[in-house]
């Protein structure tokens, strides 16, 4: 039997490197040896305000690049969670099992409730939706970047907690897949190398997006912090900027961070700035050119109406079984 592997991605913004290298280009590796579930998690993404014009948009354009970036649908199921509402039931279900202490600790609510002028439940409850998504599929493996090991952590205490209030497995305890620092598990802000790169910060020049086009990509490399050093060496305690960048080349190369620092042992971090643009672009290249095979009307569409097909199906056994332990139906 395969593994099972689900996870999920916010369409809260142009999707960026920091996704990309933690998290989607792992889908895609696993696609080949796992049964593989990849969702646009778009009721999460309403946990802070939304343009609903805007999303629309950003949920097809996720899933696109889902696409783009080699997740085959022929392979893997591709879906908006939306659209299957077991998703939202299950997550009903589940934090009536969720002690609110437990949610009031998660560092993502409290940096999140922080920057929030009103802070809905809906921001509180965010993990409980990201454990329903994950117990429904039964699923073993969890690809996600760093900053969801504590949702994973959370995850993984409701099943046990299930398990154990019924004495049986009503759910599988997923296990976290999350890479190394070094490996891309957590790619820093380009303005700000102690912050992650996120596609929902208000300033475009901290992340790559996914589609800017070669000049702009070069432009926010070029301009990337640094430091005054003018070293290159990996040191993410003290030198985090350069250790980042670092990073990027190192998995748009595939050399080791060893074999760069040598490369560039006497140049200055104008040279290698100019050739991790280089690389990036190139990387990205592909995915760019694919995604414009994607735009044609329906093409996507159909993809999801699919994939939320399937999802739905592989749903619905565990729920029930859930719905059942707890003297429902
Ligand atoms: P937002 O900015 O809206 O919080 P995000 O950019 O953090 O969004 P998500 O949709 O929350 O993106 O995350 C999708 C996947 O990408 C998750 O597995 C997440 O852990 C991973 N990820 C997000 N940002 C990074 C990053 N900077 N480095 C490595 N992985 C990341
Ligand atoms: N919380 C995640 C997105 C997410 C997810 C999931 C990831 C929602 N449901 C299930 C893995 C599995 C985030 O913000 N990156």
């Amino acid at each position: 039997m395969k593994k099972r592997v689900f996870s999920g991605v916010q369409p809260s913004g142009a999707l960026t490197l920091g996704n990309y290298l933690g998290a989607i280009r792992n889908f895609v590796e696993l696609q080949h040896e796992a049964d593989c579930f990849f969702c646009v998690v778009d009721l999460h993404s309403l946990t802070v305000p939304q343009d609903p014009v805007v999303l629309k948009e950003n949920i097809k354009n996720t899933a696109r690049l889902f696409v783009a970036a080699g997740i085959d649908p022929e392979v893997s199921t591709i879906f908006v969670q939306s659209q299957v509402p077991a998703h939202a039931e299950l997550s009903w279900l589940l934090e009536c099992h969720t002690y609110i202490g437990e949610l009031k600790r998660m560092t993502q609510f409290k940096d999140k409730a922080q920057k929030q002028e009103v802070v809905t439940t809906g921001l509180l409850t965010y993990p409980v939706l990201m454990a329903a998504d994950i117990l429904l599929y039964n699923t073993d493996l969890v690809p996600v970047g760093e900053d969801q090991k504590q949702h994973l952590e959370i995850t993984r205490d409701l099943a046990v907690r299930v398990n154990n209030r019924f004495q049986e497995e009503v759910f599988k305890v997923p296990e976290p897949y999350i890479p190394p620092r070094s490996k891309g598990g957590r790619i820093m802000s380009l303005t700000d190398p102690l912050e992650k790169m996120s596609k929902s910060s208000p300033n475009p020049k901290s992340y790559i997006a996914l589609l800017d086009p070669p000049e702009v990509i070069k432009k926010k490399i070029m301009s990337a912090v640094t430091d005054s050093e003018a070293v290159i060496r990996y040191d993410e305690e003290a030198k985090p900027a350069i250790s980042n960048l670092l990073v990027i080349y190192s998995l748009c190369s595939g050399q080791s961070i060893e074999a760069i620092t040598e490369q560039y042992a006497s140049t200055g971090y104008g040279q290698f700035k100019k050739d991790l643009a280089e690389l990036v672009i190139e990387t990205l290249r592909p995915l760019q050119e694919k995604v414009k095979t994607l735009s044609a009307p329906g093409a996507i569409e159909r993809i999801l109406e699919a994939g939320a097909e399937k999802a739905r199906a592989a749903a619905a056994p565990h729920l029930r079984r859930f719905q059942e332990k707890l003297g429902l139906r």
